[in-house]
């Protein structure tokens, strides 16, 4: 790559303005005995002119200034940081339409009307790769961080696009062609340097990280670093006018923040429906060994081994469930193939026998279609949930709700043959029947068969004297008194997410007074017709000023809606409808609990940015009206907490039971602005989402507004 040289500058520049200069300069610094002996004032004069004495010092000045400069330069580009970011920067920008073209080719491509489905083939796509040779994927040491640089290229693609057309009738071939094959069903999706899921980043903890986000969709984007705190960078949590302004077409915004924490994380687009078509990879942040509390239950910690489910639709139907897949990939459900049937094209984990495996397993939900995670004739020892580790469960399964996330290990420990991955789909999911799976491949077995049976089989443990234990089942049952029985959970009941125990205990003391701030989930309808979701009884509408930026251009009072300030104008939002910016404020370095009740039957899973939360309180009520009066019942303690003493499992996500509640608690230590929302696509798109404020401005990092041109 080109790097600027002042020494071959100043030879150029001596050439251009001295006559003969460069020459001299040569002569001077060629090695031998006739150089080492010439009088530098010997060379006065060069073809016929006449070089002045204070040109001679000027030139020599300059000369070594060029000399220390460029040595100066050739030090720091030997540093570790600056040979990463240039061997992982693959791009040649020079590919792109927009740069070589020009801003009217750009406006053109898109008043042209193009349909998403047409346009990726303009894409040049040969370059974009994954980051399976990057530096920073690496073994963490102790006090050895780096500086990872990436580039993210957003684009339109296809499913089952021309590129598949090897891949169709072998297995093998769809790698190589890069096709994302899918379930065998063309369609349009969004696609993250040419893979769905998007190529996986892989650093340790206290890496720097930079991020170049290219958009070339045709509409705007973001990106969100889940789970990623960002407590020194606010305004890089990527939520759009909230903490940035979009990134418009055609438009690069760089992501620099600390990876502040460990764990199986992730990214994906904040914007609209993105995620949903495709726009999402993992983030996986490890420990150096002496640092990770479970490096000694498992034997390797590998990327292939960390599964994306997601649940899909066809082209751009978003109100239809249609298929889950797993790493991108699943049998067509389409079809009236047996699972069994080599056409389907499934994802592969290979495993030695008598080895551990740290597996990562996340589902980046759309629609209201929990999973359930199993693996045939396997137990899982469950280690970590959102990237927080916990006291390890062995367990035949867990439970998904949308963004949540389970480490575990897997021991191969069984016959060396193929076995299935199931996951199998509940709520929207379970009315179309959908369930997926993946297949658990030994050394040793057939590389290119599939397991035998079906499957989702019978959920039968392997063990058969004992029943099956799933952890962090969403179907609550009501609680029969209010006195926990923690850790008492017999093996035949499925374990709920509470019952869970931290490896760390809770960071604080116990005689700690929270300050408690109760919020709801509901629906309304719209006078149109439409059907809204609410937090605290408001519908979301996105604010036209990015929050953290353009703080000093609105009131709060004024700019913000919340349950006092709707108050305050005479609004009843229990009878209308009240729409607007949602802001709940929050004081900054208090201890703080949400008491969150869901008025609906659905569970919602809730998503609080910039914090981990505690879980210490979830529960079934079972009656609506119990749940508009959540805070007298909380005051008669109908709502049981668990004690300080016990390590409350740390979250970024929980399900919130239907028609029952959650409670939730965390130090307000980051001041910012962050999203707290449901992660039901459909669901946040129709409002249910509200921003917490935490802090006042003075305490928010100050972020200057964008200067539009
Ligand atoms: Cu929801």
């Amino acid at each position: 790559m080109f790097r600027f040289r002042p020494i071959l500058a100043f030879m150029l520049l001596n050439s251009i303005f001295v006559p003969g200069g460069a020459q001299n300069l040569l002569d001077r610094l060629r090695p031998g005995p006739a150089n080492l002996t010439r009088n530098v004032d010997d060379i006065k004069v060069v073809a016929g002119t006449k070089v002045k004495r204070y040109e001679r010092i000027w030139h020599r000045i300059c000369l070594i200034w060029c000399l220390v400069v460029d040595f100066a330069l050739a030090q720091q580009n030997l540093k570790p940081e600056n040979l990463e970011q240039e061997s992982s920067a693959k791009i040649d920008w020079l590919t792109f339409p927009w740069s070589h073209r020009n801003k009217t080719n750009k406006e053109s491509h898109l008043s042209a009307g193009l349909q998403l489905k047409d346009d990726y083939g303009q894409v040049d796509i040969s370059s974009f790769s994954g980051f399976e040779r990057h530096p920073c994927r690496r073994v963490c040491q102790q006090g050895q961080s780096q500086s990872c640089y990436y580039q993210l290229v957003v684009h339109n693609y296809r499913r089952l696009g021309p590129e598949c057309q090897r891949c169709q009738f072998d297995e093998r071939a769809c790698a190589d062609e890069r096709c994302i094959y899918g379930d065998g069903v063309a369609s349009p999706v969004m696609a993250v340097n040419r893979m769905v899921p998007g190529p996986a980043i892989e650093l340790c903890e206290n890496d720097t990280v930079v991020v170049d986000v290219l958009n070339y969709l045709n509409e705007p984007t973001t990106m969100h670093w889940h789970g990623i705190q960002m407590s020194r960078s606010p305004e890089m949590d990527g939520v759009p006018h909230v903490t940035q302004y979009p990134v418009e077409p055609g438009e690069v915004f760089r992501y620099e923040f600390l990876a502040d924490r460990s764990g199986s994380l992730w990214y994906h687009s904040h914007m609209g429906w993105q995620r949903g078509f495709g726009v999402a990879g993992n983030l996986i942040v490890r420990q150096p060994h002496l640092a990770n509390p479970h490096a000694r239950l498992y034997d390797y910690d590998l990327v292939e081994h960390a599964l994306m489910v997601q649940d899909i639709f066809y082209d751009y139907d978003i109100q239809q469930v249609r298929n889950i897949l797993i790493n991108g990939k699943g049998r067509n459900h389409l079809s009236q193939l047996p699972d069994q049937d080599a056409r389907h094209r499934y994802e592969r984990v290979r495993v030695t026998p008598g080895y551990r495996y740290r597996m990562r397993v996340l589902l980046n939900g759309i629609f209201n279609c929990p999973v359930e995670f199993s693996i045939e004739q396997h137990k899982l020892l469950i280690i970590s949930t959102d990237g927080n580790d916990i006291e390890p469960v062995l367990a035949d399964g867990f439970f998904l709700t949308s963004a949540e996330r389970f480490d575990f290990v897997l021991e191969a420990n069984q016959y060396a043959k193929n076995y299935w991955v199931r996951v199998r789909g509940y709520e929207q999911c379970a009315d179309r029947k959908l369930y997926q799976g993946a297949v658990l491949s030994y050394r040793g077995a057939a590389r290119s068969e599939l397991p035998q049976g079906d499957i989702l089989g019978s959920r039968q443990p392997r063990d058969q004297d004992e029943p099956p234990l799933f952890i962090n089942d969403f179907r609550f049952k009501p609680l029969k008194n209010s006195s926990l029985t923690l850790r008492q959970f017999s093996k035949d009941q499925d374990v709920g997410t509470l019952s869970l125990r931290s490896v760390e205990p809770v960071p604080w003391p116990s005689y700690t007074k929270f300050l408690t701030y109760y919020s709801s989930l509901s629906t309304r309808q719209a006078p149109n017709g439409e059907l809204l979701f609410q937090i605290d009884e408001i519908s979301y509408i996105t604010p036209g000023i990015s929050l953290l930026q353009g703080r000093h251009l609105y009131k709060d009072d004024g700019y913000y809606s919340n349950r006092s300030s709707l108050a305050a104008q005479g609004r009843n939002c229990a009878r209308e409808l009240c729409e607007g910016v949602h802001v709940i404020r929050l004081p900054a370095y208090r201890a703080i609990e949400m008491v969150v009740a869901n008025h609906m039957e659905p569970t919602h899973p809730i998503h609080l940015h910039g914090y981990t939360f505690r879980l210490v309180g979830q529960g079934v009520l079972g009656n609506q009206n119990d749940l508009k009066n959540i805070r007298e019942l909380d005051r008669r303690g109908r709502l049981p907490r668990l004690s300080n003493d016990y390590a409350a499992v740390a979250k970024d996500t929980v399900q919130v039971p239907g028609l029952g509640y959650v409670i939730l608690r965390f130090i307000s230590d980051n001041p910012g602005f962050w999203s707290y929302h449901c992660h039901i696509e459909a669901h946040t798109v129709q409002g249910m989402m509200a921003v917490l404020k935490v802090g006042g401005d003075n305490q928010i990092k100050r972020i200057p507004a964008r200067v539009g041109c």
